[in-house]
């Protein structure tokens, strides 16, 4: 029993030698690690005009949340001028890095000079812009809008066997996705001198404008709708409810093809309304705080991150549409 004691006596002198090795902190200021500073990111969104725009904000911030950053969120409904009051406040504000969904392509010159003269980085999500001098933005994370026209240009083509009067939703004039759809898709129909862009117009990516333009052109057009692009799902779907109201069959006498791969689309798609999406996925939220992560760590990263689609149809949307994310 003796020797236990005095072993444990021995191992607690060891002990007290050992720090006694070390230079003593006088007592009661022993530092405590620093607290790592909170990462400040300002995200200036859209809006909420679409499932996609709600999945890709979910994502964002549910990141953001996971990650211990202090996310400031600004919802423009749909304002240029808004997001470009919330760039301001988020450069006074000096916040590490600014996320930008930008509405339309132009007038972001003057607001991203400022950032740059601040030293904050801006990344690009979802949407790209225009202008003169492109060290303006770090990244672009998104989609090939001009691919995913060109899919839904090349699926329609084979469906309808090169040969149908069709009618284009429009997303958001001036809004990348919207022109990049267009021009994709419109790329693919000169191979198909019997697929006709009968009429086009914008319904701002929104279910409610969806529906208002396609009974305008049930109105106009009736049984001569033999096709339907819709450049988001959420007008594709407005699309849908008004060619039912009118008696019509979406998804047999009228062929419907639209992008973003929401699960309303799948519903649709299940339940032979709507024919094909092509994917354009909005989870961004982890590769976006990854990249802001390589661009403070001094990583050079590229200009154009792009997210990779898929086209699903009706065949393959009973098998998929549990999977879904969003
Ligand atoms: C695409 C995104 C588009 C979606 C729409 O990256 O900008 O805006 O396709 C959304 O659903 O409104």
């Amino acid at each position: 029993m003796r020797w236990m004691i005095a072993v444990a006596l021995v191992g607690l002198v060891a002990c007290s030698k050992q720090s006694s090795d070390k230079p003593q902190e006088p007592a009661g200021e022993a530092a405590a690690p620093a607290a790592a500073k909170k990462l400040v990111i300002g995200f200036s969104q859209v809006g909420a005009e679409s499932a996609w725009r709600t999945a890709e904000t979910k994502s964002i911030r549910g990141e953001a949340e996971k990650r211990g950053i202090d996310l400031k969120f600004a919802d423009a409904q749909g304002k240029q001028a808004q997001q470009i009051q919330a760039l301001t406040s988020f450069i006074a504000q000096k916040v590490d890095a600014i996320v930008l969904a930008p509405v339309v392509e132009t007038g972001w010159e003057a607001v991203l000079q400022q950032a740059k003269e601040a030293n904050i980085p801006v990344i690009l999500v979802d949407r790209g812009i225009k202008v003169s001098d492109d060290s303006l933005y770090t990244t672009l994370i998104a989609s090939d809008f001009v691919e995913e026209g060109r899919m839904a240009g090349e699926w329609l083509a084979k469906k309808v066997n090169g040969k149908a009067n069709i009618y284009e939703l429009q997303g958001t004039t001036g809004a990348a996705p919207a022109i990049d759809r267009k021009k994709g898709f419109e790329e693919i129909l000169q191979k198909y001198p019997d697929m006709k862009i009968i009429k086009s117009q914008s319904a701002d990516f929104t279910r409610a404008k969806g529906k208002e333009v396609m009974e305008a052109f049930i109105k106009s057009d009736g049984k001569n709708i033999q096709a339907v692009y819709a450049h988001n799902d959420d007008m594709a779907l407005g699309a849908i409810q008004a060619l039912e109201e009118a008696g019509m069959n979406p998804g047999k006498d009228v062929t419907l093809i639209s992008v973003d791969g929401v699960k309303g689309a799948f519903e649709a798609m299940v339940a032979g309304k709507l024919n094909a999406t092509v994917e354009c996925n909005p989870l961004m939220g982890p590769l976006v705080f990854d990249t802001i992560n390589k661009v403070r760590g001094g990583e050079k990263v590229p200009k154009f991150i792009q997210n990779k689609d898929q086209l699903f149809e009706q065949t393959n949307a009973a098998q998929v549409i549990g999977t879904r994310e969003y």
